[in-house]
């Protein structure tokens, strides 16, 4: 028997090419929200609507209706933006925003706190820098990663490119984007819309992730995507790309089936074809994922449904282009590189520390008002890595000085940051998600300042150790792949995961499967001290923990 589709499949298909009514629930002022079926909607267009959740009571008890903002993702294939389009959407972000900007792990910006009649000027204010919201969000090809190091080698900057390629290619090819904010020109048509040779009218099951990784970097966590590329380089030549499919990493608490998964490595396709697979991959998906059931809608269930054995033929059947047996390659690293160095071109790159991603003002440490006076010298691009941090890029020795002194100026040459906090990631969470269950990103700079103390108590205090939370098991912030996974269960509460290595290959397990703080610290204190003594050479922590676990 056929099972009955979700809602968001009727509402998909009856979107008209996605514009349902936002347009007209844009103008209701009436109320800050937009209707069910259009908040949906509104993700394909990169916004969510949210609400202060910490003003829930307080507004009830007044008996208004929540405090509802809009966030909204922009779309920033490999995160690199010029100096101008920084400053703009700081002076943006200050104007309709929080003013505080935060970089998420899939290497993009995010604003909060947009309140309903604000969110069309901010996304013409994008418009006008070149830059758009487009499938930042719902089912379709999410911001393309790639690898965030600076041009190493000529094949770097060829392969930097194909994020923006592979982006371009998979974008969906309605008009409603530029009818509902940029005011442009009306479909004619009442019931059709644009044609869409890979969407067809009701777009994928679930979202889609692609990113490449350029090894021996691993800064994209390539095997927790839809679709992994991994960059084969030889001689000093870019020749293709090793496909892993099938990544992705949320669950839900008490639900078995569901399941993180590491990406499964598939085999190797030219540069000149990747276009062709990666699109017929995501057709793929479209055909075989599962549209009744959207917690088991991702493709890393279609694949494990179906067998991996299927997906190939199927993949093999549908493309021009056959793949070819996986080319070797190795992971050494994953987090990111900070401080100054160069590239080939001998231009400067400055990595700066960005804790959980948050652009903002801190005691000491003013990143915040030094990118604005960094971006006013239009001397560098900036650019977001997957670790939530920031690189000013392509910078010639003259223009370095005036930017140190800036830096300096503001506290960021002297940041002192164990390398335990800058590996560190963490989700958003509360206030603004709706499914945080625990705190993420409020809450890790404090428990990492009890974590650091443990370590140096161990002796262990100039290992790096990764250290990922998250308010729920969606997983935002990879901590399946983390060494230490914090998954917010409830107020308060964490499953504690270990044995993941550092370089985002293995899957951690469960340790305990509901922990506060003290709990959490204790079985680290206690692990900790085993491992600083019986550790083998230069293992880490995820892999000693891994090596000796029952
Ligand atoms: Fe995520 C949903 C934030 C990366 C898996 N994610 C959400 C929402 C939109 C909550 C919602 O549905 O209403 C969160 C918005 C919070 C807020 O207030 O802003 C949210 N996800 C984020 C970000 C901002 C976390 C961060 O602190 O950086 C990341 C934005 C990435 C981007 O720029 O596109 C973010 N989300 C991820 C990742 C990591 C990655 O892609 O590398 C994952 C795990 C990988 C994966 O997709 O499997 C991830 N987010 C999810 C899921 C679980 C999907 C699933 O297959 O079960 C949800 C919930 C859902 O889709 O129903 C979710
Ligand atoms: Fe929200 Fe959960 Fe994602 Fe954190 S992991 S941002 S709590 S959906």
């Amino acid at each position: 028997m056929e099972k009955e589709l979700s809602i968001n499949e009727k509402m998909k298909a009856e979107s008209r090419g996605l514009r349902g009514d936002i347009a007209k629930g844009l103008g209701n002022k009436l109320t800050g929200e937009l209707s069910d079926s259009d908040q949906q909607l509104l993700k394909f267009h990169g916004s969510y609507q949210q609400d202060d959740r910490d003003r829930r009571e307080e507004r009830e008890n007044k008996k208004l209706e929540w405090a509802y903002s809009y966030m909204v993702r922009l779309r920033i294939p490999g995160g690199d933006i010029d100096a101008t389009q920084w400053l703009e959407l700081q002076n943006i972000c200050d104007k309709y925003a929080s003013g505080t900007i935060k970089i998420t792990t899939r290497q993009t910006i995010q604003f909060h706190g947009i309140v309903k009649s604000r969110l069309k000027p901010t996304i013409q204010d994008f418009d006008k820098l070149g830059l758009d919201t487009i499938a930042a969000c719902g089912d379709v090809n999410r911001n393309v990663m790639c690898g965030a190091n600076p041009a190493l080698s000529d094949a770097h900057d060829e392969i930097f490119q194909y994020a923006d390629k592979i982006s371009a290619h998979l974008l969906p090819k309605t008009n409603a984007f530029t009818e509902i904010w940029l005011d442009g020109e009306k479909l004619n048509d009442e019931k059709g819309a644009e044609e869409d040779p890979l969407y067809l009218d009701t777009y994928l099951p679930r979202k889609f992730k692609i990113a490449i990784a350029i090894p021996p970097l691993n800064d994209t966590d390539v095997f927790a995507n839809d679709i992994g590329l991994i960059a084969i380089i030889k001689d000093n030549n870019f020749e293709g790309f090793n496909i892993s499919v099938g990544g992705g990493l949320g669950m839900t608490h008490g639900n078995s089936k569901t399941y993180p998964r590491r990406g499964t490595v598939i085999g190797f396709i030219s540069k000149e074809k990747v276009l062709d697979i990666v699109w017929q991959i995501v057709a793929i998906q479209r055909d075989h994922g599962d549209r009744s059931d959207r917690k088991l809608a991702r493709l890393k269930y279609t694949i494990d449904r179906l067998g991996i054995e299927w997906f190939k033929t199927e993949l093999n059947s549908r493309s021009e282009s056959m793949l070819e047996n996986e080319k070797p390659f190795l992971f050494n690293r994953r987090g990111d590189l900070y401080g100054w160095f160069q590239d080939k071109k001998k231009l400067w790159y400055y990595g700066a520390f960005v804790e959980s991603g948050l652009v903002k003002d801190e005691e000491g440490y003013l990143l915040k008002s030094s990118l604005k006076e960094i971006a006013l010298l239009k001397a560098c691009g900036f650019r977001f890595t997957g670790n939530q941090n920031i690189m000013l890029t392509n910078i010639d020795d003259q223009k370095k000085d005036l930017i140190n002194q800036i830096l300096e100026k503001y506290g960021i040459l002297d940041e002192k940051f164990s390398l335990t906090r800058k590996d560190a990631i963490a989700c958003v969470a509360l206030p603004t998600c709706p499914l945080a269950l625990a705190e993420g990103q409020r809450y890790l700079p404090t428990l990492i300042n009890k974590i650091e103390k443990i370590q140096d108590s161990a002796g262990i205090g100039d290992t790096p150790i990764s250290v990922r939370m998250t308010g729920c098991p969606n997983g935002c912030g990879r901590p399946y792949l983390a060494e230490i996974g914090l998954i917010g269960k409830a107020q308060g509460k964490y499953v504690l995961r270990l044995g993941g290595d550092s370089y985002g290959e293995r899957l951690n397990q469960v340790y305990l499967e509901e922990a506060d703080e003290s709990e959490i610290l204790e079985s680290l204190r206690s692990l900790f001290g085993e491992y600083a003594t019986q550790r083998q050479g230069q293992e880490s922590f995820g892999d000693y923990f891994n090596r000796t676990a029952q």
